[in-house]
């Protein structure tokens, strides 16, 4: 089985005639998505990242920066094994399906909280990466990308002297501004708002949907399971976003053939 084709390509998921007519006639498209659509690929959502070495950690601790000065090196070992593990995975049918449907509309604005690549490796163009990129390393004083470093000790240096960190953003820590601004934007001016694979808990992204909401969005949720954004969506999609995305791929294809 090629890793881009779903497991259980025969489940037809109920999507209602409503929503595909809605989203055949739109033409500005805001999606967000949260760790539940790269699952599939085999990466753990956030809250069961924790498998094996890292079952005793709480990843607010760890993903923090007063969990960084108090154990640097854990925390450096903790996104080195998340990014070896990412490096052997590869994008699934739902992260396709988004980079499709991204053609079809005359905006498409694609945020997610995740830092696994997977988007632009399955070709999406117009990513907004709200919470940073595991495969980016910073000065931890400096705040400057750093792309070549000596591997001789955990964690590594920057030629200032200061420990290398990932370039990703820990709790507590503020969100890179023209990411938010971009995001914001794009939930405040669009007909259709998808949030896809997330439990809807962290802040400020968690907002961007009620934004869409009230800017007067159709906002449309695919999730195996119930979240707090699920009584405030017009639709709820309740399937794995491997096996929704694809079949409302079709659905809109088969309406404007
Ligand atoms: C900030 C990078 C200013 C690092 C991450 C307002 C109210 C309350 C709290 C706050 C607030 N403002 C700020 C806060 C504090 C905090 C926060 O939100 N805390 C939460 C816990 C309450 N926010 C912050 O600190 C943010 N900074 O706002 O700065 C400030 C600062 C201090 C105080 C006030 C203001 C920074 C947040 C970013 C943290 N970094 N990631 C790393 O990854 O290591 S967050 C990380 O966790 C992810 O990026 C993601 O955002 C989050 C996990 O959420 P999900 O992606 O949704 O994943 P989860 O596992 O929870 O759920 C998966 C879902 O998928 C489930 O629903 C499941 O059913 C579904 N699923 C499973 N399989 C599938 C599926 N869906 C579809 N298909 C499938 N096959």
């Amino acid at each position: 089985m090629s890793p881009l084709r779903h497991p259980k390509t025969d489940m037809a998921i109920d999507i209602p005639q409503e929503l595909i007519d809605k989203l055949a006639q739109a033409r500005r498209v805001a999606v967000l998505t949260g760790a539940g659509i790269s699952a599939e690929s085999g990466i753990p959502t956030f809250r069961d990242a924790l498998t094996g070495l890292w079952a005793n950690y709480d990843p607010q601790t760890l993903a923090t920066p007063e969990g960084f000065a108090r154990d640097p090196r854990l925390v450096w070992e903790w996104y080195a094994a998340r990014r070896a593990r990412i490096a052997d995975v590869r994008p699934n049918p739902g992260h396709a399906a988004l980079a499709a449907l991204e053609r079809r509309f005359e905006q498409f604005t694609l945020v997610t909280q995740n830092i696994d690549s997977l988007h632009q490796r399955a070709g999406s163009h117009e990513v907004v990466e709200l919470h940073g990129n595991i495969t980016r390393v910073k000065c931890s004083r400096e705040e400057i990308l750093v792309s070549q470093f000596a591997q001789d000790e955990s964690p590594p240096r920057c030629p200032c002297g200061a420990y290398l960190r990932p370039d990703v953003v820990w709790f507590g820590e503020m969100l890179p501004a023209d990411a938010l601004a971009r995001a914001e934007e794009a939930a405040e001016h669009c007909e259709i708002f998808l949030s896809i694979g997330t439990s809807a808990q962290v802040y400020p992204a968690a907002e961007l949907p009620l934004r869409a909401l009230s800017a007067g969005a159709t906002v449309i949720e695919i999730n195996p399971e119930r979240t707090s954004l699920t009584r405030h969506a017009h639709f709820s999609l309740r399937g794995a976003s491997g096996l929704v995305l694809p079949q409302l791929l079709d659905h809109l294809n088969a309406a404007s053939a």
